[in-house]
């Protein structure tokens, strides 16, 4: 079983003062951290909870509220786009109306502490970005972007189609949300550009998923049979929670900006 401290707060982390709760670094990851030349970080919805994006599957999350064979599907947007496309712009909607959190901009930090860093995530928000990390491979794709579903051409993210009409391509095709739905590939250069930084790296965080979706589920399987020191971080306990190496039971929002900081007092005293 992966060492797992006592959750520390809600999941907003809203009262807590990260720099008070020292016991979340354990000697164990401070080691892993003081040694890391490649971290590897696979970020899940959980990461953009605490700046209000809804989760899919925590109590309240979208799939509690919504059918995703109905909505996150091929055959459910062909059988109606109009009902899919309205279910995109209203998280298009939420999406534009936050702001990224400490969460998001510890990791901006990260790619300045570690002689390698990559971050993968299988969120569509765009957050990372607009938080301002530079290099970020994305998994599901992008909820701002739009393509054809049969020539694939690219739209601009916005056209988020009012009506059937507007929903086709010059080619004649459904333009669809830029995402990866279910019983669809990943785009293969970001999956492929994953699982060898997985099986590259030394030090793997696994940040706010469930650990249900594959094939990023088996992203930290692959880094620990790797050799790599692998760790949660999540309020939960996730599905994959017993391949880690520790379980840190709280928010990123929390224990993200608790890892920059003791990342920075080894690196700077070193
Ligand atoms: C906090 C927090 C805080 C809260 N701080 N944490 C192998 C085995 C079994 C099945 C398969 C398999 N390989 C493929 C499959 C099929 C399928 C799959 O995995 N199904 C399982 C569900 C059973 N996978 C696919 O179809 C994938 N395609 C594929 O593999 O192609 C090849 C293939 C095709 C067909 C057959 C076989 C192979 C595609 C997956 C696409 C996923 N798409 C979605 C929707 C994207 C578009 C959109 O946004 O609408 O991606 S589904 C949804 O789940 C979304 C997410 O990226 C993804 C993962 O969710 P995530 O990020 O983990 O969120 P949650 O809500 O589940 O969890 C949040 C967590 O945060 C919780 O644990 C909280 O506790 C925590 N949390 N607050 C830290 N403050
Ligand atoms: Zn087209």
């Amino acid at each position: 079983m992966p060492h797992v401290p006592s959750p520390i707060t809600s999941e907003t982390g809203d009262s807590v003062d990260p720099f008070s709760h020292p016991s979340l670094i354990t000697p164990s990851l401070e080691h892993a951290i003081a040694e890391a030349k490649h971290l590897v970080v696979l970020t899940g919805a959980g990461v953009s909870a605490e700046s209000g994006v809804p989760t899919f599957r925590s109590s309240g999350g979208l799939w509690a509220q919504y059918d995703p064979t109905q909505l996150a599907t091929r055959e459910a947007f062909s059988r109606d786009p109009d009902l899919v496309w309205h279910w995109y712009s209203w998280r298009r909607g939420i999406i534009r109306g936050v702001q990224p959190n400490p969460g998001h901009f510890a990791l901006v930090e990260a790619e300045t502490l570690f002689p390698r860093f990559s971050l993968i995530t299988q969120n569509v928000d765009n957050l990372h970005r607009r938080a301002g990390s530079s290099d970020v491979h994305e998994l599901h794709g992008n909820i701002e972007r739009s393509r054809c579903l049969d020539c694939a051409r690219a739209y601009p993210g916005d056209e988020a189609p009012p009506s059937e009409n507007a929903l086709r391509c010059e080619c004649g095709g459904l333009i669809r949300p830029g995402v990866v739905w279910f019983g669809e590939s990943l785009p293969e250069s970001e999956l492929i550009f994953a699982q060898e930084a997985a099986r590259t790296c030394d030090l793997f965080l696994s940040v706010g998923t469930s650990g249900l979706v594959y094939p990023a589920a088996a992203l930290p399987l692959i880094a620990h049979q790797n050799g790599a020191y692998v760790v949660e971080i999540n309020p939960e306990l996730s599905a994959i929670a017993r391949q880690m190496d520790e379980c840190i039971a709280a928010p990123s929002g929390v224990a993200l900006p608790m890892i920059i900081e003791t990342t920075k007092r080894l690196r700077t005293t070193a």
